[in-house]
């Protein structure tokens, strides 16, 4: 029987004698490994942290010490280790365990996440609500050097230092974000820790200490304290939480599975707000993960003694290569423009972009209200910013996107990736917002295409009319037909609808991947005698106002399909617009979109059947109300 067959949870692991440890962590490494080359998932973070999360769970009395993890997607063994085991292979499907950590899912799971850098935030607030209520546990947050880099993080920091409050923050080191990190942190990080002379200083200061006699004693000892501490000043990568009131500990080896028992349970008896610093290898255990973290990071199914891919490749891309490549060839024609992203280089394709124009791109990190001032400050010398952000995570900048762009009216463009239902990763990443939240913002022009060639033709009208903020929507998903090079693309005339076809029993007026799905319905709904008109409504603020007025007058049912949450949706902006042109036979509208309620993870496809937004979906909702729709006026 192995160890991690008695483990069902943290006390069968407490139970255990610290030299176990070493075989918990291989066989926790080795299920993970097992699982996710089966079934896909976030893959070399959990690897890294596969020592880290023993320790913690053997030295710390979790669930009653909340341990709160940043992110969650290196969360998979502590899955293993908290009563999850068995159903790990259920992860990320619908149904099945969550892919980041989610506090209706366990009790170990203190904190729900899924964007980067709360854990400080959240943890600190656990800390601060003990001692308002008079309990006693600890708190640790555990946050990666990625997320260090964000904001957020910072603001934390702040907050807590200098309180004299017990509060414990492990900052994961491995030197890596999904790509390699970026930024003054890191380097301050890295530079450190790889400067020999810091280490060699610092055991001959302690040799120093060990080897005077007594009897110079306290003045030398007092001395060589000073001297310790001034080095470590001088030359530790604590310096900056120490000055911010933490008390830092290490660097210490995160792979050290005795070291970290007995780190923590050191700082487990101190007081005060503490940083401890591990480093570790992101993708430790396997070695193709160990060699390209960065393509590791997250895997599809492979074979485990290869590391090949088990799934072959679909036929046409997916939208954010088509964009990483059209952005490119606009880039190739016009040298204003640049590409930012926030440490999604390969979610967002813009890796192609930082090949072609490595001047021109700009990885800002986890720093997506950074980097979207940072395009208005741009913007203002006359640079063209491309701001690619998937939708979930530019919520994190919308006062940014209102208050330093919109508001200066300035011309940037924001490419948001994951746009609607993003599958597997759930509720934290489903683009469900940015409809609403970008019809909302005055001067903002709204776009959403129907396809790759579209999304290019209106990418390329913005940074060509660069007249005011644009912002384009793409789903997770593959382009529904292949896309020719940029220059064969047919322009777009600004502001207009696309007239798919015609019926006079019903409009769909669709944006963005609904618009296909709405065609479908649509000849679907004719061979039962329903006729409907299927409208393109690729521009969703400004909007063409002909197209509108015409189609609304002429149809008794009018029907709004985006794949976005329907409350403040495109639906609810054009009830309004229908409703200020006072028909006297106002005709029936219908919004269709994703629900005001937190969709599950899962398949794309599956998720958007269950959510009605899917052919058969679309034409329920028109047969029952073209069957309930009130009579026209006579022409
Ligand atoms: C706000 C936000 N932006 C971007 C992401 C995408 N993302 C997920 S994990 C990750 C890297 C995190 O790096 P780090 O904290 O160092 O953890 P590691 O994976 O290296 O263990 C990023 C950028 C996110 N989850 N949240």
């Amino acid at each position: 029987m192995s160890l991690l067959d008695r483990i069902n949870d943290p006390s069968d692991l407490r139970a255990l004698g610290p030299d176990q440890l070493d075989q918990v962590v291989r066989e926790v490494r080795e299920r993970h490994i097992d699982v996710v080359s089966q079934k896909g998932g976030h893959f070399g973070a959990s690897l890294g942290v596969a020592e880290l999360t023993v320790a913690l769970h053997y030295v710390f009395d979790t669930p009653r010490d909340q341990l709160v993890w940043d992110t969650g997607h290196q969360a998979y063994i502590h899955k293993i280790l908290t009563g999850r085991n068995d159903r790990l292979p259920s992860i990320r499907t619908r149904g099945g365990l969550a892919p980041f950590c989610r506090r209706d899912e366990s009790e170990y799971d203190t904190f729900g996440a899924g964007h980067a850098a709360t854990s400080i935030s959240a943890a600190w607030g656990m800390a601060v609500g003990r001692d308002l209520t008079g309990e006693d546990f600890d708190v640790v947050a555990v946050i990666g050097d990625g997320a260090m880099g964000c904001g957020l993080a910072y603001e934390a920091l702040n907050n807590a230092g200098h309180t004299g409050r017990d509060f414990i923050v492990v900052l994961n080191d491995n030197d890596m974000s999904i790509a390699p990190a970026v930024g003054a942190m890191n380097k301050y990080l890295t530079g450190m820790i790889t400067n020999p002379a810091y280490n060699k200083v610092r055991s001959l200061v302690k040799e120093v200490l060990h080897r005077t006699p007594t009897a110079v004693g306290d003045v030398m000892e007092e001395l060589a304290g000073r001297m310790e501490e001034s080095v470590k000043h001088l030359l530790t990568p604590g310096l900056i939480f120490e000055e911010l009131g933490f008390r830092y500990v290490g660097p210490i080896d995160g792979h050290d599975v005795r070291q970290l028992v007995e780190t923590f349970g050191r700082v487990r008896g101190m007081r005060g707000p503490i940083l401890v610093h591990a480093l570790t290898q992101k993708g430790r255990g396997f070695t193709h993960a160990e060699d390209d973290p960065w393509t590791w990071h997250a895997a599809g199914p492979f074979d485990k003694v290869t590391g090949k891919g088990k799934k072959s490749s679909p036929g046409l891309p997916r939208y954010q290569k088509v964009f990483g490549k059209g952005l490119v060839e606009l880039a190739d024609a016009d040298p204003r423009i640049v590409a930012i992203t926030a440490a999604m280089p390969d979610g967002t394709s813009t890796d192609v972009f930082q090949e072609a124009h490595p001047d021109r791109y700009f990885d800002v990190g986890i720093a997506e209200g950074h980097g979207v001032t940072f395009a208005a400050g741009l913007a203002t010398r006359g640079v063209k910013p491309v701001v690619a952000i998937y939708s979930t995570f530019l919520q994190r900048a919308f006062d940014n996107v209102v208050h330093d762009v919109a508001l200066q009216g300035l011309p940037v463009v924001f490419g948001m990736d994951r746009a609607g239902i993003a599958g597997e990763d759930g509720p934290t990443h489903h683009g469900a917002l940015d409809i609403a939240y970008m019809l909302a913002v005055p001067g903002m022009t709204v776009t959403a295409p129907k396809d790759g060639s579209e999304m290019l033709a209106l990418l390329r009208l913005a940074t060509q009319r660069n007249d005011g903020p644009w912002s384009v929507r793409w789903p997770r998903a593959a382009v529904p037909a292949a896309v020719p090079p940029l220059g064969e693309i047919e322009p777009i005339e600004p502001f207009t609808w696309e007239l798919l076809r015609n019926g006079a029993d019903c409009v769909l007026l669709a944006t963005g991947t609904m618009v296909l799905a709405s065609l479908e319905a649509a000849e679907a709904l004719d061979a039962e005698g329903v006729r409907c008109t299927v409208v393109n409504c690729r521009f969703l603020k400004p909007y063409d106002r002909s197209v509108f007025e015409e189609m609304v007058r002429s149809h008794p049912v009018v029907v709004t399909v985006e794949e976005g949450q329907v409350s403040n949706g495109f639906g609810a902006y054009l009830a309004r617009e229908i409703d200020a042109l006072e028909l006297e036979t106002p005709p029936r509208v219908s919004a269709l979109g994703m629900p005001d309620a937190y969709v599950e993870h899962g398949a794309r496809d599956g998720l958007l059947a269950e959510i009605g937004l899917d052919p058969e979906g679309i034409a329920t909702r028109v047969r029952h109300l073209v069957a309930s729709r009130p009579e026209m006026e006579p022409a």
